[in-house]
Protein backbone atom coordinates (compact mmCIF):
# COMPACT_ATOMS: atom_id res chain seq x y z
CA UNK A 1 0.00 0.00 0.00
CA UNK A 2 1.92 3.10 -1.06
CA UNK A 3 0.89 6.16 1.11
CA UNK A 4 1.10 9.54 -0.24
CA UNK A 5 4.59 11.72 1.29
CA UNK A 6 1.58 14.42 2.15
CA UNK A 7 -0.47 12.06 4.21
CA UNK A 8 3.50 11.07 6.01
CA UNK A 9 4.13 14.80 6.16
CA UNK A 10 0.80 15.86 7.73
CA UNK A 11 1.36 12.79 10.03
CA UNK A 12 4.93 14.26 11.15
CA UNK A 13 4.17 18.02 11.94
CA UNK A 14 0.30 18.15 12.82
CA UNK A 15 -0.45 18.95 16.98
CA UNK A 16 -4.37 18.43 17.27
CA UNK A 17 -5.23 14.75 15.62
CA UNK A 18 -8.90 12.87 16.09
CA UNK A 19 -9.51 9.43 15.32
CA UNK A 20 -12.69 7.57 15.10
CA UNK A 21 -12.58 3.88 14.97
CA UNK A 22 -15.14 1.22 14.00
CA UNK A 23 -15.23 -2.18 14.39
CA UNK A 24 -13.35 -2.70 11.68
CA UNK A 25 -9.74 -1.93 13.65
CA UNK A 26 -11.00 -5.07 15.82
CA UNK A 27 -11.53 -7.39 12.48
CA UNK A 28 -7.64 -8.01 12.84
CA UNK A 29 -7.61 -9.16 16.66
CA UNK A 30 -10.37 -11.60 15.26
CA UNK A 31 -13.50 -9.97 16.80
CA UNK A 32 -16.38 -10.22 14.09
CA UNK A 33 -17.89 -6.71 13.02
CA UNK A 34 -21.08 -5.66 13.19
CA UNK A 35 -21.87 -6.33 9.75
CA UNK A 36 -20.14 -9.68 8.78
CA UNK A 37 -22.40 -12.76 9.13
CA UNK A 38 -22.12 -13.43 12.98
CA UNK A 39 -20.41 -16.60 13.53
CA UNK A 40 -22.79 -19.71 14.56
CA UNK A 41 -25.09 -19.53 16.87
CA UNK A 42 -25.74 -15.43 15.58
CA UNK A 43 -25.79 -16.08 12.15
CA UNK A 44 -29.86 -15.89 11.97
CA UNK A 45 -29.97 -12.66 14.10
CA UNK A 46 -29.25 -9.35 13.10
CA UNK A 47 -26.97 -7.74 15.57
CA UNK A 48 -29.05 -4.49 15.18
CA UNK A 49 -32.51 -6.07 16.20
CA UNK A 50 -30.11 -7.87 19.02
CA UNK A 51 -28.64 -4.40 20.09
CA UNK A 52 -31.75 -2.35 21.25
CA UNK A 53 -34.04 -1.67 24.31
CA UNK A 54 -37.28 -3.49 22.87
CA UNK A 55 -35.05 -6.62 22.10
CA UNK A 56 -34.38 -6.52 25.39
CA UNK A 57 -37.07 -6.18 27.18
CA UNK A 58 -39.11 -8.94 24.80
CA UNK A 59 -36.09 -11.31 25.39
CA UNK A 60 -33.58 -10.22 27.85
CA UNK A 61 -31.84 -13.84 27.73
CA UNK A 62 -31.33 -14.35 24.39
CA UNK A 63 -29.36 -10.45 24.57
CA UNK A 64 -27.65 -11.31 27.19
CA UNK A 65 -26.28 -14.78 26.07
CA UNK A 66 -25.45 -12.65 22.85
CA UNK A 67 -22.90 -9.71 25.22
CA UNK A 68 -22.02 -13.29 27.24
CA UNK A 69 -20.68 -14.42 23.42
CA UNK A 70 -19.42 -11.47 22.63
CA UNK A 71 -17.74 -10.77 25.71
CA UNK A 72 -15.92 -14.51 25.43
CA UNK A 73 -14.97 -13.66 22.15
CA UNK A 74 -12.82 -9.95 22.92
CA UNK A 75 -11.23 -12.09 26.14
CA UNK A 76 -9.87 -13.92 23.60
CA UNK A 77 -8.62 -11.81 21.54
CA UNK A 78 -5.74 -9.45 21.99
CA UNK A 79 -4.92 -5.65 20.44
CA UNK A 80 -3.81 -6.28 17.08
CA UNK A 81 -1.01 -3.55 15.16
CA UNK A 82 -3.64 -1.19 14.60
CA UNK A 83 -4.88 -0.94 18.33
CA UNK A 84 -1.07 -0.77 19.05
CA UNK A 85 -0.05 1.97 16.76
CA UNK A 86 -2.68 4.14 18.01
CA UNK A 87 -1.75 3.91 21.36
CA UNK A 88 1.93 4.89 20.00
CA UNK A 89 0.23 7.78 18.42
CA UNK A 90 -1.39 9.29 21.11
CA UNK A 91 2.17 9.15 22.74
CA UNK A 92 3.79 11.99 20.24
CA UNK A 93 0.89 13.83 19.37
CA UNK A 94 0.15 16.61 22.02
CA UNK A 95 -3.64 17.34 21.57
CA UNK A 96 -4.73 13.69 20.44
CA UNK A 97 -8.33 12.28 20.85
CA UNK A 98 -9.42 8.48 20.22
CA UNK A 99 -13.29 8.60 19.31
CA UNK A 100 -14.32 4.94 19.44
CA UNK A 101 -17.81 3.43 18.57
CA UNK A 102 -16.25 0.18 19.75
CA UNK A 103 -17.31 -1.66 22.63
CA UNK A 104 -14.28 -3.74 22.47
CA UNK A 105 -12.03 -2.47 25.49
CA UNK A 106 -9.56 -2.99 22.72
CA UNK A 107 -7.54 0.46 22.84
CA UNK A 108 -7.17 0.71 26.71
CA UNK A 109 -5.78 -2.89 26.64
CA UNK A 110 -3.52 -1.88 24.02
CA UNK A 111 -2.27 1.11 25.74
CA UNK A 112 -4.29 4.22 24.58
CA UNK A 113 -5.24 6.25 27.44
CA UNK A 114 -7.41 9.07 26.78
CA UNK A 115 -10.52 6.80 25.13
CA UNK A 116 -13.81 8.23 24.28
CA UNK A 117 -16.29 5.14 24.02
CA UNK A 118 -19.37 6.69 22.29
CA UNK A 119 -21.35 3.22 22.81
CA UNK A 120 -20.01 2.23 25.58
CA UNK A 121 -18.34 -1.18 26.94
CA UNK A 122 -19.09 -4.81 26.55
CA UNK A 123 -17.17 -4.99 30.10
CA UNK A 124 -19.64 -2.39 31.96
CA UNK A 125 -22.77 -2.95 33.70
CA UNK A 126 -26.21 -0.90 35.00
CA UNK A 127 -29.70 -1.57 35.97
CA UNK A 128 -32.39 -1.85 33.17
CA UNK A 129 -34.69 0.06 35.24
CA UNK A 130 -32.83 2.25 37.92
CA UNK A 131 -29.88 2.92 35.55
CA UNK A 132 -27.24 2.43 38.39
CA UNK A 133 -24.19 1.55 38.02
CA UNK A 134 -23.47 -2.63 38.71
CA UNK A 135 -20.40 -4.23 39.58
CA UNK A 136 -20.40 -7.91 38.46
CA UNK A 137 -17.40 -9.53 39.51
CA UNK A 138 -18.60 -12.73 37.20
CA UNK A 139 -21.39 -12.54 34.88
CA UNK A 140 -23.59 -14.97 34.32
CA UNK A 141 -23.65 -16.59 31.03
CA UNK A 142 -27.63 -17.26 30.61
CA UNK A 143 -29.14 -14.59 31.95
CA UNK A 144 -29.30 -10.90 33.21
CA UNK A 145 -28.65 -10.73 37.22
CA UNK A 146 -31.20 -9.02 39.38
CA UNK A 147 -29.99 -5.22 40.19
CA UNK A 148 -28.68 -5.34 43.76
CA UNK A 149 -30.15 -1.93 44.14
CA UNK A 150 -34.04 -2.36 43.00
CA UNK A 151 -34.21 -5.75 41.32
CA UNK A 152 -34.67 -5.10 38.30
CA UNK A 153 -32.72 -6.59 35.22
CA UNK A 154 -28.96 -5.94 34.83
CA UNK A 155 -27.95 -5.05 31.24
CA UNK A 156 -24.37 -4.08 29.33
CA UNK A 157 -23.82 -0.22 29.51
CA UNK A 158 -23.68 -0.19 25.96
CA UNK A 159 -25.78 2.61 23.80
CA UNK A 160 -28.23 0.81 22.09
CA UNK A 161 -30.52 1.68 18.57
CA UNK A 162 -32.53 4.20 19.59
CA UNK A 163 -30.50 5.08 23.13
CA UNK A 164 -28.90 8.81 23.36
CA UNK A 165 -25.61 8.66 23.38
CA UNK A 166 -23.83 9.67 26.89
CA UNK A 167 -23.76 13.48 26.52
CA UNK A 168 -20.00 13.85 28.00
CA UNK A 169 -18.43 11.54 25.19
CA UNK A 170 -20.59 13.37 22.32
CA UNK A 171 -19.52 16.72 23.38
CA UNK A 172 -16.20 15.76 23.86
CA UNK A 173 -15.95 13.62 20.61
CA UNK A 174 -17.62 16.80 18.61
CA UNK A 175 -14.88 19.61 20.20
CA UNK A 176 -12.26 17.29 19.29
CA UNK A 177 -13.21 17.19 15.61
CA UNK A 178 -13.92 20.55 15.09
CA UNK A 179 -10.39 21.42 16.84
CA UNK A 180 -8.61 19.29 14.90
CA UNK A 181 -6.46 19.30 12.06
CA UNK A 182 -6.25 15.98 11.03
CA UNK A 183 -9.22 13.51 11.27
CA UNK A 184 -8.86 10.16 10.82
CA UNK A 185 -11.31 7.60 10.26
CA UNK A 186 -10.67 3.68 10.57
CA UNK A 187 -12.84 0.46 10.08
CA UNK A 188 -16.16 2.04 10.39
CA UNK A 189 -18.90 1.54 7.81
CA UNK A 190 -20.15 4.94 8.49
CA UNK A 191 -23.41 4.48 8.52
CA UNK A 192 -23.85 4.45 12.30
CA UNK A 193 -24.98 8.06 13.85
CA UNK A 194 -24.03 10.30 14.95
CA UNK A 195 -21.04 9.34 15.04
CA UNK A 196 -20.45 8.74 11.16
CA UNK A 197 -20.86 12.66 11.25
CA UNK A 198 -17.80 13.32 13.14
CA UNK A 199 -15.60 13.10 9.69
CA UNK A 200 -18.10 15.56 8.20
CA UNK A 201 -17.85 18.21 10.72
CA UNK A 202 -14.29 17.73 11.09
CA UNK A 203 -13.69 18.45 7.33
CA UNK A 204 -15.94 21.67 7.64
CA UNK A 205 -14.16 22.72 10.50
CA UNK A 206 -11.28 22.67 8.39
CA UNK A 207 -9.38 19.48 9.30
CA UNK A 208 -7.91 17.41 6.72
CA UNK A 209 -10.13 13.85 7.15
CA UNK A 210 -8.75 10.31 5.93
CA UNK A 211 -10.64 7.42 5.94
CA UNK A 212 -8.70 3.70 6.75
CA UNK A 213 -11.34 1.17 5.13
CA UNK A 214 -10.91 -2.19 3.51
CA UNK A 215 -13.05 -0.97 0.71
CA UNK A 216 -15.50 2.01 -0.10
CA UNK A 217 -18.43 2.54 2.27
CA UNK A 218 -20.82 5.30 3.13
CA UNK A 219 -18.04 7.52 3.54
CA UNK A 220 -16.82 6.95 0.15
CA UNK A 221 -15.97 10.13 -2.02
CA UNK A 222 -16.99 12.51 0.84
CA UNK A 223 -13.68 12.58 2.51
CA UNK A 224 -10.38 14.32 1.40
CA UNK A 225 -7.98 10.98 1.12
CA UNK A 226 -9.38 7.28 1.18
CA UNK A 227 -6.77 4.33 1.69
CA UNK A 228 -8.06 1.10 1.38
CA UNK A 229 -5.74 -1.52 3.08
CA UNK A 230 -6.00 -3.56 6.30
CA UNK A 231 -5.74 -0.93 9.28
CA UNK A 232 -3.28 -3.38 11.35
CA UNK A 233 -1.01 -3.34 8.53
CA UNK A 234 -1.44 0.45 7.38
CA UNK A 235 -1.23 2.12 10.75
CA UNK A 236 2.32 0.53 12.04
CA UNK A 237 3.35 2.04 8.11
CA UNK A 238 1.50 5.65 8.76
CA UNK A 239 3.57 5.86 12.01
CA UNK A 240 7.21 5.24 10.59
C1 LIG B 1 -29.25 7.93 18.44
C2 LIG B 1 -23.20 -0.62 20.91
C3 LIG B 1 -30.68 9.65 19.06
C4 LIG B 1 -24.06 -1.82 21.05
C5 LIG B 1 -23.81 0.38 18.75
C6 LIG B 1 -31.34 8.03 10.41
C7 LIG B 1 -30.53 9.13 10.56
C8 LIG B 1 -29.82 9.34 11.73
C9 LIG B 1 -29.90 8.42 12.77
C10 LIG B 1 -30.72 7.33 12.58
C11 LIG B 1 -31.45 7.13 11.44
N1 LIG B 1 -32.16 5.99 11.60
C12 LIG B 1 -31.89 5.46 12.82
C13 LIG B 1 -31.04 6.29 13.40
C14 LIG B 1 -30.49 6.14 14.68
C15 LIG B 1 -29.43 5.03 14.74
C16 LIG B 1 -28.67 4.76 13.48
O1 LIG B 1 -27.71 5.45 13.16
N2 LIG B 1 -29.08 3.69 12.78
C17 LIG B 1 -28.37 3.33 11.57
C18 LIG B 1 -28.31 1.82 11.47
C19 LIG B 1 -29.11 3.99 10.40
N3 LIG B 1 -28.51 5.53 15.72
C20 LIG B 1 -28.85 5.40 17.01
O2 LIG B 1 -29.85 4.85 17.41
C21 LIG B 1 -27.87 6.03 17.98
N4 LIG B 1 -28.61 6.85 18.87
O3 LIG B 1 -29.32 8.25 17.28
O4 LIG B 1 -29.85 8.62 19.46
C22 LIG B 1 -32.03 9.01 19.02
C23 LIG B 1 -32.68 8.82 20.21
C24 LIG B 1 -33.97 8.28 20.19
C25 LIG B 1 -34.56 7.92 18.96
C26 LIG B 1 -33.85 8.06 17.75
C27 LIG B 1 -32.58 8.62 17.77
C28 LIG B 1 -27.17 4.95 18.79
C29 LIG B 1 -26.27 4.15 17.89
C30 LIG B 1 -25.39 3.25 18.76
C31 LIG B 1 -25.78 1.81 18.53
N5 LIG B 1 -24.85 0.95 19.27
N6 LIG B 1 -22.95 -0.37 19.49
C32 LIG B 1 -23.34 -3.07 20.63
O5 LIG B 1 -22.19 -3.00 20.14
O6 LIG B 1 -23.93 -4.13 20.82
S1 LIG B 1 -23.47 0.66 17.12
C33 LIG B 1 -22.60 -0.65 16.46
O7 LIG B 1 -22.39 -0.29 15.11
C34 LIG B 1 -21.21 -0.89 17.00
O8 LIG B 1 -20.81 0.02 18.00
C35 LIG B 1 -20.36 -0.66 15.76
O9 LIG B 1 -19.10 -0.24 16.07
C36 LIG B 1 -21.18 0.39 15.16
C37 LIG B 1 -20.93 0.93 13.84
O10 LIG B 1 -20.58 -0.08 13.00
P1 LIG B 1 -19.04 -0.10 12.53
O11 LIG B 1 -18.18 0.12 13.71
O12 LIG B 1 -18.89 0.84 11.40
O13 LIG B 1 -18.90 -1.57 12.12
P2 LIG B 1 -19.44 -2.21 10.78
O14 LIG B 1 -19.48 -3.68 11.00
O15 LIG B 1 -20.67 -1.48 10.34
O16 LIG B 1 -18.32 -1.86 9.70
C38 LIG B 1 -17.03 -2.38 9.88
C39 LIG B 1 -16.17 -1.61 8.90
O17 LIG B 1 -14.82 -2.04 9.05
C40 LIG B 1 -16.54 -1.85 7.44
O18 LIG B 1 -16.54 -0.61 6.75
C41 LIG B 1 -15.42 -2.75 6.93
O19 LIG B 1 -15.12 -2.50 5.55
C42 LIG B 1 -14.27 -2.27 7.79
N7 LIG B 1 -13.19 -3.25 8.01
C43 LIG B 1 -13.31 -4.60 8.18
N8 LIG B 1 -12.07 -5.13 8.41
C44 LIG B 1 -11.19 -4.09 8.40
C45 LIG B 1 -11.90 -2.90 8.15
N9 LIG B 1 -11.29 -1.71 8.08
C46 LIG B 1 -9.96 -1.68 8.26
N10 LIG B 1 -9.21 -2.78 8.50
C47 LIG B 1 -9.79 -3.99 8.58
N11 LIG B 1 -9.02 -5.09 8.81
ZN1 LIG C 1 -31.97 -1.13 39.65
Amino acid sequence: MQIPDSLIERMRTARRVAVLTGAGVSAESGVPTFRDAQTGLWARYDPAELASPDAFRANPNLVWQWYAYRRALVEAAAPNPGHLALADLERRIEDFTLITQNVDGLHRRAGSQNVVELHGNLFRYRCFHCAAPVELTIAPQDAPPPCPRCGGLVRPDVVWFGEWLPSQAWQTAVAAAERCELFLCIGTSGVVRPAADLPLIARSSGAYAVEINIAPGALDDRLDLHLYAPSGQLLPALMT
